[in-house]
């Protein structure tokens, strides 16, 4: 039985391509600033995203967190939407290593607009901590890939720098954004001060994520990383897949926003599985599957032993992500295996019986 992936896109494996360039890939120290292929690899990223420059950095956790210590100093307040990343699982880092206290506001499908954080920004009294910073996402993973709407960002960039207060974008999926709103990556990053992208995930990479900014916010950005622990020495190896995911790979994730779709529109009509189809805008489709008498373990569980793997991400919601490893074959042939399962689903069957 063909096992079909569908917790993350950060599943996909490299592709022969990117196997081959990493094994000739020319490298160097780049603790050193030494690696050429790290050196191409970031050049192309600052180009791309019109940014002054771009850091390799291990992962996007690491990024994100790098992003946050740059910006604030400890004391803090950081604004970000209740279901973000950086919020919900990176392990509280943002308390642990830049000393900063998240203020979280709610956003609509993870879409926040300027009235919700001005509400939310710190008023100038002496007990109070200041806002140093606010987060934002896209597209935004736990509200099912939603994607932020460039004007909403811009507004909110704006309003933020009136008021002396940087903006960082998680975008690890910002690709997906930009093809979901037929919009730049450049375009989507340009108000915000720094932005963090994922290689690994849709773009297939096998390690890495890229930070972006300024020249001077680059470099600090390079020092916390090695206070971190994340300067990387050959890494050129890397970086080698990592350039293919920057410029080849953009073009089809179409592919992958058509196949959630796919699964978005069959498991609607499922029976017990509760999701708006016409909502799925990326690669990234969330389901409540509380109607079934299942928690999303239970249900997750069950798909497993037929080979299809979903994540469950609260009590009764799950989540399957469509990507480069998985065709619009698996997705039919997992939309048949789920409305297997669900016939043996307590409430389900109960209500039938
Ligand atoms: N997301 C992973 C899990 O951690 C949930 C996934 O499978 O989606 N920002 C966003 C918006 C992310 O979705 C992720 C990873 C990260 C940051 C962190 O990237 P990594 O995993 O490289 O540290």
């Amino acid at each position: 039985m063909r096992l079909i992936d569908l917790r993350s896109d950060t599943v996909t494996r490299p592709t022969p391509e990117m196997r081959e360039a990493m094994a000739r890939a020319e490298v160097g120290d780049d603790v050193y600033g030494e690696d050429p292929t790290v050196n191409r690899l970031q050049e192309r990223a600052a180009e791309i995203f019109q940014k002054e420059a771009a850091l390799f950095v291990p992962s996007g956790t690491m990024g994100n967190q790098i992003c946050v210590k740059v910006h604030t100093r400890p004391g803090q307040e950081v604004i970000l939407e209740e279901k973000s990343h950086i919020y919900n699982f990176e392990m509280a880092a943002m308390a642990v290593i830049s000393g900063t206290l998240p203020r979280v506001v709610r956003g609509r499908d993870g879409i926040v607009d300027w009235p919700t954080i001005e509400a939310a920004l710190s008023p100038n009294v002496y007990y109070r901590a200041p806002t140093g910073l606010i987060c934002l996402e896209n597209t935004h993973n736990l509200a099912g890939g939603t994607v932020l709407p460039v004007e909403t960002a811009r507004q909110i960039c704006a309003r933020a720098h009136e008021r002396g207060v940087p903006v960082h974008l998680d975008g690890a999926r910002v690709f997906n954004a930009a093809v979901a709103c037929a919009r730049s990556v450049a375009e989507l990053a340009e108000p915000f001060d720094s932005v963090m992208v994922c290689l690994s995930k849709g773009l297939g990479a096998p390690v890495g994520s890229l930070i972006l900014g300024s020249r001077a916010f680059i470099e600090e950005a390079r020092a916390v990383r090695k206070m971190l622990g994340g300067g990387m020495r050959q890494v050129g190896v890397l970086a080698a897949a990592g350039l293919i995911a920057l410029e080849k790979m953009p073009a089809r994730l179409v592919e992958d926003h058509e196949k959630a779709r796919l699964l978005a529109f069959g498991l609607a009509e499922l029976p017990g599985l509760a999701l708006d189809p016409e909502k799925v805008q990326t690669n990234i489709v969330i389901v409540d599957v509380a109607a079934t008498g299942w928690t999303a373990e239970e249900f997750a569980g069950r798909l497993k032993a037929r080979g299809v793997l979903v994540g469950s991400l609260g009590p009764t919601t799950v989540r399957l992500v469509t990507h480069y490893d998985v065709s619009r074959e698996d997705c039919a042939e997992a939309l048949r295996r789920i409305r297997e399962v669900l016939r043996e689903a307590p409430r389900l069957h109960s209500a039938r019986a």
